[in-house]
């Protein structure tokens, strides 16, 4: 399969991934009863790489960005990112499911939908720099040492989205992102995993995005839910980012 092509070619990675013991992406996602194939840090290799709606980026370890990097346009769609040339067609009210290959249980931290408007040009040539956008969806801390990305495991690495009902009909980048914390007590600790997935959406909905901003102006290294210690008694965590969340009502 996609990671036994990866290794077959390049077994120096393969051992890199072993060493930073897997972390790891968006291999599938489904929407409108199609499934539909994300990036795959294998498909680097490809030239010229699929056409998919997933982001590519340039993760061979399938690692992720540190927060030394939150204000540098790495941090929205991870490690030199460049658009997807294909959509996921989905219909507003809709739920998508984001299938992610692998997830490790250490790796304890919030998972954030986030979604910004392509415009008319559509988003396969879209300036990842000029997207705005909006958190539309966040879970994280639950009791105990129980987390969203523990949801995440029990539910065999599926996570589900529901795109707004109300959003209008058009092109958008769905930003989806794990933010892991097992690191998280010390400055520079965290790890972001966003992946980013072009969108279709369809449907009779009139609401824009209002609100956006660029995800390099989402988070700073001292934020209290980016420097924080999952390993003492918790009682709440700040979730990072916008602090509203864009219903479209
Ligand atoms: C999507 O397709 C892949 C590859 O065929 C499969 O492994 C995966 O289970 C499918 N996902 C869903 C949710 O149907
Ligand atoms: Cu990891």
């Amino acid at each position: 399969m996609l990671l036994s092509v990866f290794t077959k070619q390049l077994p120096v990675i393969g051992a890199l991934i072993t060493s930073a013991s897997c972390h790891g992406f968006v291999q599938f996602i489904v929407a409108n009863g199609k499934n539909y194939t994300g990036w795959d840090p294998g498909f680097r290799f490809q030239n010229p790489p699929p056409s998919i709606p997933g982001w590519t980026a340039d993760n061979p370890d399938i690692g992720f960005v540190s927060p030394e990097s939150f204000a540098n346009p790495d941090i929205i769609c991870h490690k030199a990112a460049t658009p997807g040339q294909a959509y996921v067609d989905v219909t507003a009210g809709s739920t998508l499911t984001l299938q992610w290959f692998t997830w490790p249980d250490s790796h304890k931290g919030p998972i954030i939908d986030y979604l910004a408007d392509c415009g008319t040009a559509g988003c396969a040539e879209a300036k990842k720099e000029s997207l705005k956008f909006v958190k539309i969806a966040q879970a994280s801390w639950k009791s105990g040492n129980d987390w969203a990305s523990d949801d995440l495991i029990r539910n065999q690495f599926k996570w589900q989205v529901k795109i707004p009902a109300t959003l209008k009909s058009g092109h958008y980048v769905l930003r989806h992102e794990i933010i892991a914390l097992h690191g998280a007590s010390n400055v520079d600790g965290a790890q972001a995993y966003p992946q980013c997935i072009n969108l279709h959406v369809t449907g009779a909905g009139s609401k824009s995005i209002s609100g956006g901003v660029p995800a390099t102006k989402f988070y700073k290294e001292n934020d209290p839910g980016i420097l924080f210690n999952i390993y003492g008694e918790i009682t709440s965590y700040p979730v990072p980012g916008p602090s509203s969340i864009w219903t479209g009502s």
